[in-house]
């Protein structure tokens, strides 16, 4: 057999049996072997994505809803960039992706040779690891057959370790690329038909538990000092964290601040037992998770300021919030992540402690459980909230602008939907507007970068790998941007895209550059007179247009009611959107 395609199944299998189940291919000559060799696994699903940028953004949204390594499969030259800003958001984020690339062999490097570019650690620091590979050879050695099946397993395993991230694998191959005219390429070849050794690569690591002694500490700390607050940023771990650290903050009388990003906001609390019981022990979980506070934290607040803060994820989306807690003197700030990544922009945390966040939480709980909690602050904090979402919760019923659509769609997900919400105001509404409930909403979005580039495609991306109802909500110049990845909204029919039209990126008219006109409308507002109606034609999807609220929740109603691929476009004004938010943020001034 081709050694190209000998060695790419050998590679392949042991990513399978690494656990890799998915793979975004892009079509290309020089990565034919490994596109065989990805097609012919039976266990690996195989996705295409014409446009390498969206590929790279595809393969994210999947790994983001999956939370395992996705790989990427490209050809040679230019192909390969475009994997660069999914790359970059993956590094920020820490999302795993394996991307493999084809390249030329050595001799043609640095020659002028068609499509061949610099590829070898092309993506510099964004990624974990990257490695060039040998030219496969027909006659290889039994320690190169090990070394592409070690290879794998590591790239695999290190893509996907305690700090996960995109690992880069670059692949140059010596024609022939493709198997000879009847030979059988697509039969797997069993590593052990390869070469006789019977050897395999078992990888893996634990998660780090906190000491006796740091528990002792932390216990101690949170006992004498009654007035903390407890911060979850974009980002935090699922699993049982969402109980464990709400839990942590019923027994510390620590109110907790939910970004919207970090699944703690928006998840079902109902714990088994009578309905009574059920009823009363959401409600008093209720009351701990605070989502109110990029309204209220504008105004001055009067409570007494807090002495501990305890933080998870990444840096809060909310300006305010982050504006707080740069304002405030606490003793202690300790931040706990077990991938060991820095998140403090205001550079003030005291204790960075990388541990496996659920495992400190469940391990406070059980020194904590005699611990009883002053109620006094807790009852401030959670006073203001409510007072907040009773006006906020009015003013949305009574004004119709961006930032109530977003409320209303939350309203309207059915239980377990996503929700890739898209950068630039529609995540900022999200965080101002969506109050928190006891409803499962798998909410995504790329606040690693932020970039309003692949937002298309990393929710498409989330709806394939999940099958779950999925709610996309990106800005029109979002939408432009990565318009050619509607070609893969056929295949996910479980996708609604719901593009925010303000002709133009309404999120400048929060910036003192739209008190200097010219250059404002022209050169950063942008607006365009583009319609999503002809898109959503060449695209072949259902599209509703919709201009007011009764028919923007119709429109919401019949996407949750009938899923098919569909864009609903709701039409704004964007100066009267930004009128209207000022107005209702001056009423908690
Ligand atoms: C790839 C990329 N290019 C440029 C920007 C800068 N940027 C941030 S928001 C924005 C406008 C977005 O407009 P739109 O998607 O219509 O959303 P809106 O502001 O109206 O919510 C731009 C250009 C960016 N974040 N990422």
């Amino acid at each position: 057999m081709n050694p190209n395609i000998l060695l790419s199944q050998l590679f392949v299998n042991n990513l399978a049996s690494a656990g890799l189940e998915s793979v975004v291919i892009s079509p290309g000559s020089r990565s034919t072997p490994l596109t065989l060799a990805f097609e012919a696994h039976p266990g690996i699903e195989t996705f295409l994505h014409i446009d390498e940028r969206g590929a790279g953004f595809y393969a994210l949204g999947m790994s983001l809803a999956s939370d395992k390594p996705v790989a990427l499969v490209c050809t040679s030259g230019t192909a390969v960039a475009n994997y660069l800003p999914a790359i970059v958001e993956a590094h920020m984020s820490q999302v795993p992706l394996l991307i493999l690339t084809g390249d030329r062999p050595h001799e043609l490097r640095h020659s002028g040779a068609n499509q061949t570019i610099d590829q070898v650690k092309i993506f510099g620091d964004q990624v974990l690891w990257s490695v060039d590979m040998p030219i496969p050879q027909a006659d290889a050695p039994e320690v190169a057959l090990r070394h592409v099946q070690t290879t794998a397993v590591r790239a695999y395993t290190t893509a996907n370790g305690l700090r996960k991230g995109p690992v880069h694998v670059n692949f140059p191959f010596r024609k022939p690329l493709e198997p000879v005219i009847g030979e059988p390429y697509s039969v797997i070849s069993d590593p052990f038909t390869i070469h006789d050794s019977q050897f395999t690569i078992n990888y893996s690591h634990g998660k780090l538990s906190p000491t006796d002694e740091q528990m002792e500490w932390l216990t101690a700390v949170l006992t004498q000092h009654p007035r903390g607050l407890i911060i979850c940023g974009p980002r935090c771990p699922g699993g049982e964290f969402p109980a464990a650290v709400t839990a942590l903050a019923q027994q510390t009388g620590y109110p907790l601040l939910a970004d919207p990003l970090s699944g703690v906001r928006f998840f079902n609390r109902r714990e088994r037992g009578d309905f009574e019981e059920e009823q009363q022990s959401v409600k008093s979980v209720d009351s701990f998770i605070i989502s109110g506070y990029e309204t209220f934290m504008q105004q001055t607040l009067d409570w007494p300021e807090p002495q501990v803060i305890v933080r998870f994820g990444q840096v809060p989306t909310s300006k305010w919030l982050n504006a707080y807690l740069d304002n405030i003197n606490p003793t202690i700030r300790l931040h706990i992540r077990e991938n060991g990544i820095w998140a403090d922009d205001s550079q003030r945390t005291t204790h960075f402690w990388q541990l496996n966040e659920t495992a400190v939480c469940q391990t406070l709980l059980t020194r904590l459980q005699n611990h009883q909690p002053e109620p006094a602050w807790q009852q401030t904090i959670q006073a203001t909230e409510q007072a907040t979402w009773e006006t906020l919760e009015t003013q949305l019923r009574q004004h119709w602008f961006d930032g109530a659509a977003i409320a209303t769609l939350l309203e309207k997900l059915p239980e377990e939907a996503n929700l890739l919400i898209g950068n630039s105001l529609p995540v900022r509404h999200l965080d101002q507007y969506g109050r928190s409930r006891s409803k499962t909403l798998h909410i995504f979005g790329n606040r690693g970068a932020s970039g309003i580039d692949g937002n298309i495609a990393t929710g498409l991306g989330v709806a394939a790998a999940t099958g779950r109802p999925t709610f996309i909500v990106v800005g029109d110049v979002t939408a432009l941007h990565d318009l050619n990845s509607l070609l893969l909204a056929r295949q996910t029919p479980n996708a609604t895209l719901i593009v925010i039209n303000n002709n133009g990126g309404g999120i400048f008219r929060r910036l003192p550059i739209s008190q200097h006109e010219p250059p404002f409308t022209e050169r950063f507002l942008t607006p365009h007179g583009r319609s999503f109606a002809y898109a959503a034609a060449m695209f072949e999807i259902d599209y509703l247009r919709t201009e007011n609220r009764e028919q923007f929740e119709r429109a919401v109603d019949t996407a949750v009611a009938h899923p098919a691929p569909r864009l609903i476009e709701l039409l704004t004004d964007g100066e009267t959107d930004e009128q209207i938010r000022r107005q209702i943020n001056n009423k908690f001034k």
